[in-house]
């Protein structure tokens, strides 16, 4: 897209219509209408030990039920006093203490908590309570009553991921206290698992819903379907092995906005370059590695965090066999019609 000379008659034109809140196009066109994404979402590494480090400070600085969510904002270096990791993304890091609970409340963004530390606290969601252990995925669906519980003898703490910013650039967001701090159970724990999460479905159950009637996918069984599909040897050179979060009623992502993802690389493992439109948040459960970005290298090792922009380039060099978890809001852009990805044996375009 090309730019537009400049003239001293074209400013005072510019000048004038301002005033009445017009603007020219193409002036703005080439900034407006880019030929690749260019948000200005950076490629950046949180390490663990230091944001866990800082984390554990708050835990002394103020409660969760103060704070309402005790939680430190992942902020992407290109979006400071945003509060977004990706454009249309929010990720933190939630704390909470033994003894401690995060009141409930419900909104109409939609949460996904991954597990990375501690052991047994619980999550409360729509009436029904499920334990967390490190690795698993729980998800918190648009407009759930959700409180938080830390009845165990250590600190718990997991990676929140939110469509914040997506629900803020529609403009829909509502949000409530519930009047108690702990929501009343009105389901048995491992009632959704028990319905929809063996491979079958209460019979009659017709109706497909927009998200996942299962609220804990547990690390345990991720880990061991992926370990069992090693066997087979199908790995893709992007990828290695790649597994997404599903909604057994539909068959498509667990949740609408965000799709969440795990995927195994075996030591030795070089990936091929890899894009595509949907910005990434990762976290290395397992094994070490260097992932390059865009040309930039990131070395990890369990638990950092870090997120691969739109359209940037990637590939995997693994020292230690690893698992690594991921979202973005594929499901949207796919709905949309604007997913796009490329595989470096493929052409531009
Ligand atoms: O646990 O409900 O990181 O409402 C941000 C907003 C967590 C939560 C966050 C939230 C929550």
């Amino acid at each position: 897209m090309s730019e537009v000379i400049k003239s001293t008659e074209r400013d005072a034109y510019y000048e004038k219509i301002s005033g009445d809140c017009l603007t020219p196009l193409w002036s703005v066109m080439s900034k407006l209408v880019t030929s690749v994404p260019g948000s200005g979402c950076i490629p950046y590494l949180w390490d663990y030990p230091s944001a866990r480090k800082h984390l554990m400070e708050a835990g002394k600085l103020i409660t969760a039920k103060e704070a309402e969510r005790r939680v430190l904002i992942l902020e992407n270096p290109g979006f400071r006093g945003q509060s977004k990791i990706t454009s249309s993304l929010y990720g933190g890091l939630q704390l909470v203490n033994p003894g401690e609970i995060a009141p409930a409340h419900r909104h109409t963004q939609t949460a996904l908590r991954f597990v990375m530390e501690g052991e047994g606290a619980y999550t409360v969601v729509a009436g029904e309570k499920t334990k967390m252990s490190v690795g698993d995925m729980v998800i918190t669906p648009n407009w759930a009553w959700h409180d938080h519980r830390n009845e165990s003898d250590q600190p718990m703490i997991w990676l929140d991921g939110l469509d914040i910013p997506l629900v803020q650039f529609l403009d829909t967001s509502f949000a409530e206290m519930h009047d108690k701090d702990r929501q009343m159970l009105s389901r048995s724990e491992g009632d959704s698992m028990a319905r929809y999460g063996e491979g079958m479905l209460p019979v009659g159950h017709t109706r497909k819903s927009l998200v996942s009637p299962i609220f804990n996918y547990p690390y345990d069984r991720t880990r061991e379907a992926l370990e069992s599909m090693r066997k087979q040897n199908q790995w893709d050179p992007c990828h290695g092995l790649k597994m997404q979060y599903i909604n057994p009623t539909s068959g498509d992502y667990a949740m609408p906005t965000m799709a969440a993802f795990m995927q195994l690389i075996t030591k030795d493992m070089e990936t091929e370059t890899y894009r595509s439109t949907d910005a990434t948040v990762m976290v290395a459960v397992e094994g070490s590695g260097t992932t390059t970005i865009q040309g930039q290298a990131f070395q990890w090792q369990p638990k950092d965090i870090f997120v691969i922009p739109s359209w940037c380039t990637v590939s995997h060099k693994v020292e230690e066999d690893a698992m690594l978890f991921s979202y973005s809001d594929r499901p949207v852009q796919q709905k949309l019609g604007l997913w796009r990805e490329m595989r470096s044996a493929q052409k531009d375009g």
